[in-house]
């Protein structure tokens, strides 16, 4: 059951130049348990003002200490912000639950990771540096230099705030940069725990700023800074599209890591029984609301029916329920606003001669009646033209096609405008090497699940995205590269 005093009284604050502050206005705006539909908590509301202030602050910090500061002494920094962490763990893990609708038990494996994706960033900011380069002019020397930009701006979604706050936050220091994020309107309230965690760890006044509000006002004023050099934006493809064409104007650096309609590709040769598992959890986890969820199912039309039938009876063994109940597998959406949005698509695949398979009745359940619950659903009969098979639903949907060829296979795999992810299973192995050539897809995983890792890169491919995240790379992308040439003579 949820403990007490897991929530603050007062309006959850902002964090800037090393303070909980409350905003200059003093306007605060609710946010909701979406298993409920209740009100939570409220948040103080930025405005311009504020985030002005944010990213002054944050400028500050880089030109006075942070720039100054050794990759050493940055990477003690991170290790004690991973052990301030991991004492709040469980705090922030029933904040998130309650927020977000995730089940506690999955919110729990969740967090326990983050502690050892700071570590890893920590470790790797000691060997960042530039390189000697031996060109063809002898009569000079020549290297490079990797450098921080300075303020790197942060906008978050709300399906896993912590989680990519921390892949976001944690390279970004490690590179030697100070920071301004902004989490999303919908699921502040953990950020705002993280930022009493970095308080603890001793980073210097201003480094870490957090700025809380609407997209279209915190976001755009963060986006349209002048004294922030980069952007590093998740959430959903047309909002990146906004965010891409205001950088444009000062030509920002920019990562974007935005939807996608991954599939899961599964070839008569396969093991099932592992696919099935995979396919189900890709339903299940976070109800659906996972950027790299494979919600195109593509099949072998041999074992087509076999595989449906297998998926449908894991469905019906999900525990849908409230998130606060340790043996709940899937909760609510995050908002009556996103039920309405799965809905909608839902209604649309109908509408265009597919056929749902609704797996659970959950009308007869009143404890969810006020939530955003929405029972897991497969989508028969379907093309790979239909909407509901080329945009990102977010929800506990699967889309299931069938496929004749391995070629057959690949095309209606990249007949996307996405590609972020994509999961094969077979025990062919050539073909499996044929497939992750074949593949339009940044993150491709083979007999086994797409789970992003704080050591590999992550990002998306055509509308999925820009630019690389976790792994060396995100620690590359938070630099800049020079290169140096000096006279021998
Ligand atoms: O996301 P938005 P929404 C997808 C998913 C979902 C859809 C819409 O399909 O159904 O996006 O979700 C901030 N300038 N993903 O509307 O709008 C906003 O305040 C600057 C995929 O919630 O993209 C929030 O902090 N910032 C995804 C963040 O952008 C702006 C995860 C994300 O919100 C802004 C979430 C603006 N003009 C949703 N407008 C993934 N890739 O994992 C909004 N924001």
């Amino acid at each position: 059951m949820i403990p007490d005093n897991i929530l603050r009284t007062g309006p959850y604050p902002m964090l800037i130049d090393g303070q909980e502050v409350a905003s200059q206005s003093g306007r605060t705006f609710d946010t909701f348990n979406p298993s409920l539909n209740q009100k939570l908590a409220s948040a103080y509301e930025a405005d311009e003002a504020d985030v002005d202030r944010a990213v002054k602050a944050a400028q500050r910090a880089y030109d006075t200490v942070w720039s100054k500061t050794s990759a050493r002494e940055r990477a003690k920094l991170l290790r004690k912000l991973a052990t301030s962490f991991a004492q709040r763990m469980e705090q922030v893990s029933w904040l998130e639950t309650l927020n977000v609708g995730r089940p506690i038990t999955f919110t729990r494996q969740s967090m326990a990771v983050l502690p050892d994706t700071i570590d890893y960033f920590a470790s790797v900011a000691m060997g960042l540096g530039g390189q000697t380069l031996n060109v063809a002019d002898t009569s000079v020397m020549n290297y490079t230099i990797r450098e921080p930009f300075g303020v790197v701006g942060m906008i978050l979604p709300w399906n896993y705030p912590l989680t990519l706050m921390l892949s976001k936050l944690a390279p970004a220091l490690a590179a030697g940069n100070t920071v301004v994020v902004k989490p999303s309107e919908i699921t502040p309230l953990s950020s705002v725990e993280l930022g009493r965690a970095i308080l603890e760890a001793g980073f210097p006044e201003g480094v870490v700023n957090i700025v809380n509000g609407p997209g279209r006002t915190v976001g755009n004023a963060l986006v349209a800074h002048p004294m922030v050099e980069r952007i590093s934006f998740t959430g959903g493809t047309v909002t990146g599209k906004s965010i891409f064409r205001a950088a444009a104007d000062r030509i920002k650096r920019l990562t974007l890591e935005l939807g996608g309609k991954s599939p899961l590709i599964v070839f008569a040769d396969a093991d099932i029984d592992r696919a099935v598992k995979l396919a189900a959890s890709d339903i299940m986890l976070n109800t659906g609301q996972i950027c790299v969820a494979c919600t195109r199912l593509l099949l072998d039309e041999s074992i087509a029916d076999e595989f449906t039938a297998k998926l449908r009876a894991a469905c019906a063994k999900l525990k849908v329920g409230l998130p606060e109940l340790e043996d709940t597998h899937m909760g609510p959406l995050v908002s009556p606003a996103q039920l309405k949005r799965v809905q909608g698509y839902l209604e649309g695949a109908q509408a265009a001669g597919a056929t749902l398979d609704v797996v659970q009745d959950l009308s007869a359940r009143p404890e969810l009646a006020k939530g955003a619950f929405v029972a897991p659903t497969l989508v028969l009969d379907a093309n790979n033209s239909m909407q509901i098979a080329q945009e990102e639903v977010f929800g506990p949907v699967q889309t299931v096609i069938r496929f004749k060829t391995e070629e057959d296979a690949v095309r209606i795999a990249n007949d996307s405008r996405y590609g972020l992810a994509g999961v094969v299973y077979t025990r062919d192995s050539a073909r499996a090497l044929r497939m992750a050539r074949g593949l339009k897809i940044g993150n491709i995983s083979i007999n086994t699940g797409m789970k992003a890792s704080s050591d590999a890169p992550f990002g998306g491919l055509k509308e999925s995205g820009l630019g690389k995240e976790r792994g060396m790379d995100a620690i590359l992308e938070n630099t800049e590269l020079k290169n140096v040439k000096i006279s021998l003579r």
